[in-house]
């Protein structure tokens, strides 16, 4: 393949200006977003991308779990399309550029193309995935996870929220379920730009991340259940306290992730008591654990471990423990070619560049599955994210993206 001139470069203010009017839809309460998948903060992001997609001359198809697929022709119709995208839903305390900045720098190539007139033998399609988060309606990669023939589409349909809302139907009351069948599409390649999540590249100085691997993942969501009584006249050798059953496996998860340092990590993010009342002992706790590592036999490991234990735990407390795995990929290996050439670009562009494992999950862990995939990171400020001060910088917004745009290129096959 004909690699890309050193000079040919995206344009960083319009990619910049993007990023901000798109952080306008869905505010948070502290300069991030709350744009969760299928409210109508949702629908309206979907809408301006769908403005921004046709002013560049696209066309946007969309699937039946709502995932938007922007296509723009290449010379060669029957070539198989490449691919490049993330997600626009945000967590409810989201930053502005976690999975954004993929869809967004995916324009951004498309645009750049036009400014400089080149064309590509293989079609370009950019990709917003819907429910990357998992926050609403979980798992994590809900529509990736479909794509890619993990999931079922009415299992995927029949997914609720906290009021109990179908994420059918709400996918429906947003104007969003498309006619076309989910992974259907067959793909030359795909790529995806995005923030790190963590502070390795801030801290090692390097602009850009090659990732090589991701993280697999277990969300093992756990109900304790007790007995609500008085906080006052139930003496304590009669409680059946569910709250102390959290209090103890959140301990004995952050004790299974210590004991496979340095990767694995561990944490319990989501709970729900029940009743959560002031003056009543919790009867019934809902909890999630979420356990990652790039090793399976580490994930496995510590999946086995809080099976073994946490009803141990809850029996002595006279409480009854369940679990349900709600979420789970295993760690994937990023296609070797398109990691090479990712790590070219960034050498032939100039920038700092390392090898990284993705700490997050992302749709292309799923899409690594039907399709050569690869990621590119961009450092992201104190590492921070699913936090409303995530920030990043111009640059590395801009560097992200021009080496996503030489890796298309490559990729995409440039006609002369
Ligand atoms: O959970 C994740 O890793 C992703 O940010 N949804
Ligand atoms: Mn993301
Ligand atoms: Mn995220």
């Amino acid at each position: 393949m004909t690699a890309p001139a050193a000079n040919i470069r995206i344009d960083p203010d319009r990619l910049w200006d993007s990023l901000m009017e798109m952080a306008q839809i869905g505010p948070g309460v502290a300069g991030g977003n709350n744009r969760q998948t299928l409210t109508d903060a949702d629908a309206e992001g979907r809408a301006l991308f769908r403005r921004w997609c046709e002013a560049a001359g696209g066309t946007v198809k969309v699937d039946r779990v709502g995932t938007m697929f922007a296509e723009f022709p290449g010379t060669d119709p029957d070539a198989l399309p490449v691919y490049v995208g993330s997600h626009l839903d945000t967590q409810p305390t989201g930053g502005k550029y976690d999975g954004v900045l993929g869809v967004l720098g995916g324009l951004e190539v498309i645009r750049s193309l036009k400014d400089l007139g080149i064309c590509t033998r293989h079609p370009i399609v950019v990709v917003n995935w819907t429910n990357e988060e998992g926050t609403r309606f979980a798992p994590a990669m809900l529509a990736s996870g479909v794509f890619a023939g993990v999931h079922d589409l009415d299992w995927a349909y029949g997914r609720t929220d906290a009021k109990g809302l179908r994420f059918g139907d709400e996918l429906r009351r947003i104007g969003w379920m498309g006619a076309e069948e989910v992974g259907a599409r067959k793909m030359h390649a795909y790529l995806e730009l995005h923030i790190e999540q963590g502070p390795i590249l801030e801290a090692e100085g390097k602009d850009i991340g090659v990732v090589t691997h991701g993280q697999g993942l277990r969300w093992i969501q756990c109900t304790v259940t007790g007995k609500e009584s008085h906080t006052g006249s139930t003496p304590m050798r009669m409680r059946r306290n569910a709250g102390r059953g959290l209090a103890q496996i959140t301990e004995l998860v952050h004790a299974i992730a210590m004991k496979h340092q340095p990767n694995a990590v561990g944490a319990i993010g989501h709970i729900d008591v029940h009743p959560n009342s002031r003056n009543i002992i919790p009867g019934r706790v809902v909890f999630t654990i979420d356990f990652r590592s790039h090793e399976l036999d580490t994930l496995e490991a510590m999946a086995a471990e809080l099976h073994e234990k946490a009803p141990a735990i809850c029996a002595d407390l006279g409480c009854a423990f369940e679990a349900e795995v709600v979420g789970s990929f295993d760690p994937p290996a990023f296609d070797e070619g398109l990691v090479a050439r990712v790590r070219a670009a960034a050498k032939r562009l100039g920038y700092s560049h390392m090898d990284i494992v993705s700490g997050a999950g992302h749709d292309a862990c799923w899409i690594n599955r039907v399709a050569p995939t690869v990621m590119i990171m961009c450092p992201c400020v104190d590492g921070l994210s699913h936090n409303e001060a995530e920030e990043i910088t111009k640059d590395w917004a801009a560097a992200g993206t021009d080496v996503l745009l030489h890796a298309v290129l490559e990729t995409a096959e440039i006609v002369e």
